[in-house]
C-alpha cells in the first residue's frame, strides 16, 4: 500500500483545493517537524533521562514535567526562525512568545499545549501536543503584536491537529478540509496520510468523564450521567461503556476513531466555574477537529467555536463528540 505524505496532502490542499496558503503549510510542516522531536524524547523515557518533574510551576501553578518544558523549547525553537509566524503562546508561557527581531515575520498566530496529559508521562500512557493556528488581525499590520491579537474565537482557527505519542505516533490535522491522520513511519521519519477523511459517528454508547469530580458537577451533567448508568432500562435505552485516560489527546483520538463523549465540565470547585481544560489550545483545537469529523462541541449550552475569548490562559468546560449526545446535554443545559 503506497499511502500520500503530509507534504503531499498539504501541497495538494494549496495548489487544488486552496484550503491551506502556502504560508500555513510550511507552519504546518515545522510543527510536524518538532512533534517528531518531541515523540523521539517521549520515546527514549528513563533512557533519555526525561522523566519526572522540574520542581518549577506553570503560569497557571501546576507543576511543570521536565518534558513539558523540554516540548515546550522545541516547539519554540522550530517554529522562531520560519518566517510563518507573528508570535507563539503556550500552556507553559505566561504570556505571548514574540518572534525575535533578527528573524523575519510573518502574519500567523500559533498557540499550543506542547505536552499534554502530563500526568501521564511517568506512567508509559499515551501523551499528546495540540496546537492550533490563527492570522494576525489587520489591525496590527505595522506594530508589535499584543495578547489581545490572540484573543479570537474558534471559528477564525485556520488550521489545528494534535500529535500523540502512543504506541504509534500520530498526527491528526484539520485544514478546514475535513479531518487526516497521518502515521508516523519512524525509519523513513515521514507523516503517511493512512486514516483519510475521519468521520465521527452520530451516535455512541460510551462515554469519557472524570467520575471522581461528580459530587462537584452542574446539575445537567449528573442527569446524563445519571442516565447513562441506568443503562438499557434508563431513559437511554442502552447500556453505557465508560473510558478515561486523562489525557484528553488520547480520549479525542479514541472518540474521532470509534465515537463517544468526551467531557471535562464546569464545575463548583473553588477554582471557578470555569473547568480545567484551556479554551484557546486545548478547547478550541479539538473543537474545530471533531466539528470538522461531524461531531460538536459545547461548553454546556453554547458552542465552543463561538466564544469569544477573554484571556490567553482561560478555562472553559468542554463536552465533545458524537452529535446526537452532545445535542441531548446541550438541551438539559438549556431546560436547566
Ligand atoms: P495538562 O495540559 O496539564 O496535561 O492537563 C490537561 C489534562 C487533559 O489532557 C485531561 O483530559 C485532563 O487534564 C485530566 O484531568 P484529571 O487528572 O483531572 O482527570
Ligand atoms: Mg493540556
Amino acid at each position: 500500500m503506497k499511502y500520500k505524505t503530509l507534504t503531499q496532502y498539504l501541497v495538494e490542499q494549496q495548489r487544488e483545493h486552496k484550503a491551506v496558503s502556502a504560508d500555513v503549510r510550511l507552519l504546518i510542516e515545522t510543527v510536524s517537524r518538532a512533534c517528531k522531536a518531541i515523540s523521539h524524547a517521549v520515546s527514549k523515557g528513563a533512557l533519555g533521562g526525561v522523566l519526572g518533574s522540574l520542581g518549577t510551576e506553570n503560569v497557571q501553578g501546576e507543576v511543570q514535567k521536565k518534558l513539558d518544558v523540554l516540548s515546550n523549547e522545541i516547539l519554540l525553537e522550530a517554529n522562531e526562525w520560519g518566517g510563518n509566524l507573528a508570535a507563539m503562546a503556550s500552556e507553559e508561557m505566561q504570556t505571548i512568545h514574540r518572534i525575535p527581531t533578527h528573524y523575519p515575520k510573518g502574519q500567523n498566530l500559533l498557540l499550543f499545549d506542547p505536552l499534554d496529559g502530563s500526568s501521564n508521562i511517568d506512567v508509559n500512557v499515551s501523551i499528546g501536543t495540540i496546537f492550533s493556528v490563527l492570522q494576525a488581525p489587520v489591525e496590527a499590520a505595522g506594530r508589535e503584536i499584543a495578547e489581545e491579537d490572540f484573543l479570537q474565537p474558534g471559528t477564525r482557527q485556520v488550521a489545528a491537529g494534535y500529535a500523540i505519542y502512543g504506541p504509534q505516533t500520530m498526527l491528526v490535522l484539520t485544514v478546514g478540509a475535513g479531518v487526516m491522520g497521518f502515521t508516523l513511519d519512524r525509519e523513513m521519519g515521514s507523516w503517511l496520510l493512512t486514516h483519510e477523511d475521519i468521520r465521527l459517528p452520530e451516535q455512541t454508547a460510551e462515554f469519557a468523564i472524570n467520575m471522581s469530580n461528580m459530587r462537584h458537577w452542574e446539575a445537567p451533567v449528573r442527569r446524563y450521567i445519571d442516565e447513562c448508568l441506568q443503562g438499557e432500562t434508563g431513559p437511554l435505552g442502552k447500556n453505557y461503556n465508560m473510558r478515561w485516560i486523562a489525557s484528553m489527546v488520547a480520549d479525542v483520538h479514541r472518540i474521532l476513531t470509534r465515537g463517544g463523549i468526551f467531557m471535562y465540565p464546569r464545575d463548583a470547585r473553588a477554582s471557578g466555574r470555569k473547568g480545567k481544560l484551556r479554551l484557546m489550545y486545548e478547547a478550541n483545537p479539538m473543537s474545530f477537529l471533531v466539528e470538522q469529523a461531524g461531531g460538536l462541541a459545547i461548553d454546556g449550552a453554547n458552542r465552543i467555536l463561538d466564544i469569544q475569548p477573554d484571556a490567553l490562559h482561560q478555562r472553559i468546560g468542554v463536552i465533545l463528540g458524537s452529535r446526537e449526545e452532545v445535542e441531548r446535554l446541550q438541551r438539559y443545559h438549556q431546560e436547566a
